[in-house]
Parts: structure tokens; sequence; C-alpha cells
């Protein structure tokens, strides 16, 4: 059975929850087919993704599917690239606030998800979940770790693994105080996220 890990990010900016950690919480096992690992990881740049390459090593996974919230966007973001560099106006939950920084010296500019994005698309439309193809994963904390997974995969030569970023909107408990701010039921996140890790394992 191929192994996938998935990983969530602590709440940050002043929110109590952080959806992305509430949805992978809430995955059925019985509807992915695959052994599950589960992660949540802190909201700031060199930590998470420290703790995400070592779960990496240590569990040997076959698909590594990163997600992260981005309130305000209006749909499931399949983030396609990760771009070399940190650069951010609000500090991270330890109080780093990096400007213009590259991720890695020797690093490619961007890496793409090797996540098989467009039939991810594909197979959320067909259950009528709001989804899109994202080229920017922006240049905070989200960013950092899909640039710095992809990195590692291909600098460690693990082609094998397949990995890539998924953005998630906010729900209803964090907008209901928020004006005109676009939300999407728990429940639709939890199941997005169960295709996109069946599609990437059919
Ligand atoms: N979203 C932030 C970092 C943590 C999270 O859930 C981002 O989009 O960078």
């Amino acid at each position: 059975m191929k192994k996938v890990l998935i990983t969530g990010f602590e709440p940050f900016g002043g929110e109590l929850i952080n959806p992305s950690y509430e949805a992978i919480k809430n995955i059925n096992r019985s509807h992915v087919d695959c052994e599950l690992f589960i992660l949540e990881v802190p909201t700031e740049f060199y930590t998470s993704s420290k703790l995400v390459i070592e779960s990496i090593h240590k569990i040997e996974p076959d698909v590594v599917i990163l997600v992260g919230q981005a309130g305000g966007r209006k749909e499931i973001s399949i983030e396609r690239v990760a771009i070399n560099i940190d650069d951010s106006n609000v500090p991270d939950n330890r109080g780093i606030k990096p400007i213009d920084n590259p991720i890695s010296v020797f690093g490619e500019s961007a890496y793409f998800s090797t996540l098989p994005i467009k039939k991810i698309l594909e197979s959320l439309k067909k259950e009528f979940i709001p989804a899109g193809i994202s080229n920017s994963a922006g240049t905070y904390v989200c960013n950092h770790l899909m640039y710095s997974i992809l990195h590692e995969l291909k600098d460690r030569e693990l082609n094998h693994i397949q990995a890539g970023f998924i953005h998630v909107p906010y729900i209803p408990d964090q907008t209901y105080n928020k004006q005109n701010l676009f939300s999407l039921d728990l429940n639709i996140i939890t199941r997005a996220l169960e295709i996109i890790i069946q599609s990437t394992l059919d």
C-alpha cells in the first residue's frame, strides 16, 4: 500500500484555527486507498521545512501533499510552482520577517509541483468543488515549504516521490466577523483533499 504524507499548518496572523490542519484531521481514512500520515507544521519559515524534511526521510512516503490556508481565495488552489524567495511584510509565528531572501543559494529559481495538477483539477470539478490551478503560492511560509520540499527531493534524487501544494480558503468559523470574505465549508475542503489524494494515487 502506498504511503501518503499530508501536512497542514498551525494558525497564524491572529486566527484561532487553520483550515488546512482542521481538514487533514477530518480525512476519512476509508475514503483513501493508502497509508495516511498527517502532520501539523508550525507557521515558521525555517522550522516548517526542517520538520517536513525530517518526516519525509523517516516515513519514506510515495506522495507528499502540503496544505495551507489562503484567506480570501475563492477556490481550492492547486499550486503549480514554488519560487526561490522568502519575502514577507508580516512576521511568521516566530517573529521572523525575511525580505528578498533566496530560500536556497544553490537551488533553481523555481520548482514545479510533481502532483498531476490537471488531473486533480478535473476530479475536483467532477464533484462540483470550486477549484483552480494557481501560478503563485506567494512568498510567505507556504511557498517556502513547497520550494524547500521540492528542492530537497530533487537534490537527493528522490524523484519517485510526488509532491506539491494545495491552498484552501477560509472556513465559515473564520469569516462570520469579517465582511464579504469567501469561505468554504470544512467538509467540502476535507472532501477535496480526499479527492486530491485519490486522484494522485490512481
Ligand atoms: N498559509 C500561509 C502560511 C501558513 C498557511 O496556512 C501561506 O499561504 O504562506
